[in-house]
């Protein structure tokens, strides 16, 4: 029963209800086979009744919740068709005659998609595209974006990353009702081009919304890129849950608590595509699911990080065999391989310390690569990055968690969850300041912060501090169970800013604060 033990070393103020699902949980996982016809426990019928919010209402996917999914209940992972060409991301038309202006539209609506063969399965998709018409776009731009919600539920479109006004970031609380329009429009400062992109932020509603495919990627180019003559691949990593008759099932128990991962990986929205690489080429990559860590490794290849969430680092970095990009993390690379033909893009074990559930350390294939490019010297130097200067205020950030409390109760951000009438933290327009954030928890957790790029200043592990390995950009970053990062940024918007984990499923729960921005 180590998982039991785990949870009770790691739980604060368990319950017996939460226990006895902790119990039942744990003999589930044990021999890594689900219990078949398992009554729902009490614990579970009372965490269900705790998944109503104050107006009565049920969150998102939380209807006829049980504890986890029979493997039984899923289609298996054979049915999707392999090793077909990587689709190209289509991209979003640009509807503007005008130099300097990108106008699009985007409709979120359910369609029906078949991946596998005989199996219907709908999808809540931007356009009717699985992984989003892609904008692409040049710092400077102003862009407009007409989105019409053709759901039956609120949602909001979140900039991820892009430094826009927050009126226009699709905060929780400027949701678009089903049937109804609304314009984002913001202009993009010079020095913001990077690899962004855009999701749902629906007031605790993202989680469901994204597993069922709200989301798309974003890229800002800018006239000055000393990689401007290399072509470029895009590799969308996105989570796909199906059952046995092709539907995305609602979550469970166990994907609010640690996070949802379905059985399928997919990359531009097909399972372990065929990548050719035919010259050299500058890869972007995206982690768009709502839970699962990817650490890349490609056997007989190394990799070459050269940009971040925020765009290029100021030089390549020395080669590496692994790459971990956790959820909304995105990363720019080039490939290093020790040899030509095929190569095996795997995801490799990654140990996130999940929560009443066994670490099986398995590698999973993401694709094949037919590598037949020549080498091709990197620029010395990509760009310089800003320097923030001296921080002349900190914020401190604590994750934690509360088991026993119910699943709304369950993590917390300085001891509270989400209230949107609640400012947690003011900063000052312009001025540079410090984020301390902590991780008090057992469970890996990504920190997002909205509206700016920030750089890491330090990682702290049992007050050993340590400088990250290069500069760079970043929205999003990992804390491991009781490490803590210090990021340092400036905004430059005034207004109502978001700060939340990105395993989405615990940001839809309320892992979230606010920080009102002022003049
Ligand atoms: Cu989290």
């Amino acid at each position: 029963m180590i998982n039991r033990r785990r949870f009770l070393t790691y739980g604060i103020g368990v319950s017996a209800a939460s226990l006895a699902m902790a119990c039942n949980k744990s003999a589930a996982n044990s021999d890594g086979h689900a219990m078949h016809g398992q009554a729902a426990s009490p614990a579970a019928n009372a965490m269900s009744h705790q998944n109503m919010d104050h107006s009565g209402h049920q969150m998102g996917g939380m209807n006829g919740m049980n504890h986890a999914t029979n493997p039984d209940d899923l289609l298996p992972v054979q049915a999707l068709p392999v090793g077909a060409a990587l689709a190209a991301l289509p991209l979003l038309a640009n509807e503007s005659k005008q130099a300097g202006k990108f106008t699009g539209r985007l409709t979120a609506k359910a369609h029906t998609l078949s991946l596998a063969k005989g199996v219907q399965s709908e999808f809540w998709l931007y356009n009717g595209v699985l992984g989003g018409p892609q904008i692409v776009v040049y710092e400077g731009d102003e862009v407009s974006i007409h989105f019409t919600n053709e759901l039956k539920q609120e949602t909001t479109v979140h900039w991820h990353g892009l430094p826009v006004p927050p009126e226009q970031d699709g905060n929780p609380h400027d949701p678009v009702k089903p049937g109804q329009s609304l314009t984002y429009t913001f202009k993009l400062p010079q020095g913001c081009a990077g690899t962004y992109w855009y999701h749902t932020h629906a007031h605790e509603l993202s989680a469901e919304q994204a597993f069922r495919g709200l989301a798309g990627t974003f890229i800002v180019k800018s006239r000055q890129d000393p990689m401007a003559d290399w072509p470029e691949q895009h590799w969308l990593f996105t989570d796909l849950r199906l059952d046995k008759n092709g539907k995305i099932p609602d979550n469970n128990m166990m994907d609010w608590m640690n996070g949802r991962e379905g059985q399928f990986v997919l990359l531009n929205g097909q399972l372990q595509p065929k990548i050719s690489i035919k010259t050299a080429t500058r890869i972007r990559v995206w982690n768009a699911c709502n839970a699962r860590y990817l650490k890349l490794h490609i056997p007989d290849c190394d990799i070459i990080v050269i940009g971040t969430d925020g765009g290029l680092l100021e030089r390549p970095q020395a080669p590496v065999s692994e790459l971990l990009i956790v959820p909304a993390e995105r990363y720019e690379i080039v490939l290093k391989p020790r040899k030509t033909g095929m190569l095996s893009l795997q995801n490799l074990p990654y140990n996130r310390e999940k929560m009443m559930e066994k670490f099986h350390p398995v590698t999973t294939p993401l694709a094949q690569i037919v590598y037949t490019a020549s080498d091709k010297a990197l620029p010395k130097h990509l760009r310089s990055l800003p320097s923030f200067g001296k921080a002349t205020a900190e914020h401190t950030v604590g994750f934690s968690e509360e088991m026993g409390a119910g699943l709304k109760q369950m993590f917390k951000v300085n001891g509270k969850t989400f209230d949107m009438q609640r400012i947690d933290a003011t900063s000052k327009l312009g001025a540079t300041e410090d984020w301390l954030v902590s991780n008090a928890s057992h469970m890996d957790h990504p920190f997002h912060l909205h509206g700016t790029q920030f750089e890491i200043i330090e990682f702290i592990d049992s007050a050993e501090s340590s400088k990250p390995a290069y500069r760079s950009l970043k929205d999003t970053v990992n804390l491991k169970p009781y490490q803590s990062v210090r990021v340092r940024c400036r905004q430059d918007f005034a207004g109502l800013r978001m700060f939340h984990c990105h395993i989405l499923e615990h940001e839809s729960l309320g892992m979230m604060g606010q920080v009102m921005v002022k003049a």
